[in-house]
């Protein structure tokens, strides 16, 4: 400590006694907030249990959950219409996708199995195996050939994009506090996006350390009409990098919004 930040011993024993609540108002939360502002609504298939979502060349691409309805798709954004499709076989629960070079990466959410595709003709070209399951997705900075996978944990594995074996891994803090329920994410201007798992939250992380930087709030984004079941959360993040367009959506939502996060206004 600075010595002219030192306090006097009376000030410390005044501060102790302080109530908890009192003493947590000083330290106003320190990671930014943010709301968002809606560009577009576009359909969504309503029958997608997304689990991974991507943007590329023009096109959106899916990887859909659940047994027996599980797939990976590509999607015409403006529309919504499954251009082409892919099933899983019935025992595999569908999980995040990732594209690298030519090939889509999909996981799976406790075979401990992944899929490799050609891109183009979504034919399968191999499978992997993996430790632990298998949850959210993303490629990561152009040139590095990174892959980041979330798995429930507070820990995102870094993978070597090519090989598909693990580099590093790290955990995910705000502050002090682990943050688990990481599921699906997007590689954002330098950032990891992650959709917390039953909440509104996309945490903004930092990649290398895993610091959040921030929170976006999406509280209110789907209409209240839909009478969403419980199970029916916000899931799903791509981005357009060349127009820097931001997608989110939910599992079997009916719709799909390019956002932009806006600051929180300070209360
Ligand atoms: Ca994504």
């Amino acid at each position: 400590m600075h010595p002219n930040l030192r306090l006097h011993p009376t000030l410390l024993l005044l501060l102790a006694a302080l109530p908890l609540s009192v003493a947590a108002q000083t330290h106003k939360p320190s990671t930014p907030e943010f709301t968002f502002k809606v560009i577009h609504a576009y359909p969504h298939d309503p029958q997608a249990f997304t689990q991974g979502l991507l943007y590329h060349d023009g096109f959106l691409y899916e990887g859909t959950g659940l047994h027996g309805r599980s797939s990976l798709r590509k999607v015409r954004l403006e529309t919504g219409e499954v251009l082409q499709k892919i099933d899983l076989p019935e025992e595999f629960f569908g999980e995040g996708i990732a594209f690298h070079k030519n090939e889509i990466i999909q996981l799976t959410w406790l075979s401990h199995t992944g899929f490799v595709y050609d891109a183009a003709e979504f034919h399968l070209l191999r499978q992997f195996s993996y430790q632990g399951e298998g949850w959210g997705l993303a490629t990561g900075a152009p040139g590095t050939s990174e892959l980041f996978l979330s798995d429930g944990t507070p820990e995102i594995r870094v993978l070597d994009a090519n090989t598909l074996a693990e580099k590093r891994r790290f955990t995910v803090r705000d502050g002090g506090k682990t943050i688990d329920q990481l599921n699906e994410l997007e590689f954002v201007e330098g950032e990891l996006f992650a959709n917390i798992w039953q909440t509104d939250k996309i945490a903004r992380i930092n990649p290398q350390t895993g610091k959040v930087l921030g929170w976006i709030d999406l509280k209110g984004l789907l209409s209240p009409m839909y009478n969403l079941e419980p199970g029916e959360v916000l899931n799903g993040i791509a981005y357009d990098p060349i127009h820097k367009r931001l997608f989110v959506t939910g599992k079997l939502w009916p719709n799909l919004f390019e956002i932009r996060p806006i600051p929180k206004p300070s209360k």
